[in-house]
């Protein structure tokens, strides 16, 4: 199951779907989706390959997403004439980010096939629900409490501390989270936050942090890709593994593969579905949080696998057979952040185009902020070993190893190479 394989979700009727009875929506159909970012964007890429037409909603006239459909509805996701235009262009329709409200994909399920559907996203986008359905599936997370009120900040119990206080809706990126160390802390990081309702959570000392991409269709069909083995840096996702290193034991993967699996099938999920997880250092699980769509850490699956998370999102919105995709070749994921760009200067990326195995995939965001996803660079090799190497060289040459906390990372200068 683990290793260089994804699979057939454990308990589902996963595989080869013969004599489905969901409708089949089929390429020349045109596919919606609900925001224009960078998930979007390798949505709209991977429909349009397999035959189908694209629409997007989304508000910025540059979305990443919209620039590259076939049609662009430029509009606020509420808007109720662009939900109009939007559900009478498509045969289904997908979404693509934490903050496109349940309202929109609700609106539009009155109409057409919506996946995911709106009460499942709207669980994903609030972390006290998100946490009452991980409890409701007996599936471990940390301990929490809400936060909303001075008074809440005052009882919190002090087993919390130090934690990290988070924005209960509309985070991402890191974006909405302060760590605290204590009560003063907290009640400080509760202002810095706008006093918005917010969930404390204890900080754990975690031994490693994995996710694991879920897919499944209307007839109750999953599948998984292999795990991602993940670094994050300043709350974002920094360098993804696949496979995970040694130290997270086959029968960690495998259960947390069990584990996003009970999430998606108590949600009677349809679509793409992530869950990240902590590892604990006697190699126990907790789930942090869930993304209702393709995620960050399974972008590897465009150049590592022989399915990827979007083409997975497709077919389960179309009730197109899922099958579990195979890793090809081991790989690491480098995540391409604003501040690798000398303000509007992008590196030159000649030098690391260079490597054997990198692959490069640019989102076309027109501002390079710090801290914001302007693209990946995925290495594939025939080996973990070359594959790690060789990634650890591009950081080298992109300058990404020399920013601060990069060494978090793990990602060792290629032998042969001066010491970074
Ligand atoms: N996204 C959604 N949740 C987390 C992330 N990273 C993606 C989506 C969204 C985009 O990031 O594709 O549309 C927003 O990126 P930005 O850089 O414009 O904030």
């Amino acid at each position: 199951m683990t290793g260089l394989v994804g699979g057939e979700a454990p308990g589902g009727r996963g595989g080869a779907a013969t004599g489905a009875s969901a409708p089949y929506i089929a390429p020349g159909a045109t596919l919606g989706v609900i925001g224009g970012g960078q998930l979007g964007r390798m949505f709209v890429h991977a429909a349009q390959s397999m035959g189908y037409r694209t629409a997007v909603l989304d508000p910025d006239p540059l979305s990443p997403a919209g620039l590259v459909a076939h049609e662009h509805i430029r509009a606020a996701y509420l808007d109720p004439l662009a939900l109009d235009r939007l559900g009478e262009r498509c045969a289904a329709i997908t979404t693509e980010f934490e903050n496109v409200p349940a309202a929109a994909l609700a609106t539009l399920a009155q109409r057409r096939p919506v996946a995911p559907s709106a009460a499942a996203v709207s669980v994903c986008q609030d972390r006290l629900a998100e946490k009452a359905a991980f409890a409701r599936s007996g599936v471990a997370c940390a301990p929490h409490a809400a936060i909303s009120t001075p008074r809440d900040v005052e009882r919190a119990a002090d087993a919390l501390l130090p934690g990290i206080l988070k924005t209960a809706r509309l985070g991402y990126d890191g974006k909405g989270q302060r760590s605290v160390a204590d009560r003063a802390g907290l009640a400080q990081a509760f202002a810095a936050l706008g006093s918005a309702p917010c969930v404390l959570e204890k900080r754990l000392p975690l031994a490693a942090e994995i996710s694991v991409v879920v897919a499944r269709n209307a007839n109750g069909e999953g599948v998984h890709l292999p795990v991602q083995d993940n670094v994050h840096v300043d709350g974002i996702l920094a360098v993804t593994r696949v496979p995970a290193r040694a130290h997270i034991a086959d029968a960690t993967q495998a259960e947390a593969v069990a584990l996003a699996t009970t999430l998606a099938e108590a949600l009677d999920y349809v679509g793409v579905l992530c869950v990240e997880f902590f590892v604990l250092a006697d190699g126990s699980l907790v789930a942090n949080e869930m993304a209702p769509r393709p995620h960050n850490s399974g972008h590897y699956s465009i150049d590592a696998c022989d399915l990827s998370q979007f083409e997975l999102q497709v077919r389960a919105m179309t009730g197109a057979p899922l099958f579990a995709p195979r890793l090809h070749s081991p790989c690491v994921m480098l995540n391409l952040l604003g501040d690798l760009w000398n303000g509007a200067t992008a590196p030159d990326w000649r030098d690391v185009l260079t490597l054997p195995g990198a692959h490069l995939h640019l989102y076309g965001k027109e501002e390079a902020r710090p801290g914001r996803k302007m693209g990946h660079l995925t290495i594939t090799a025939a080996s973990a070993v070359d594959a790690e190497a060789r990634a650890a060289d591009a950081a080298r040459r992109l300058g990404l190893a020399a920013t601060a906390g990069f060494a978090a990372t793990g990602l060792a200068p290629p032998i042969g190479l001066a010491a970074i």
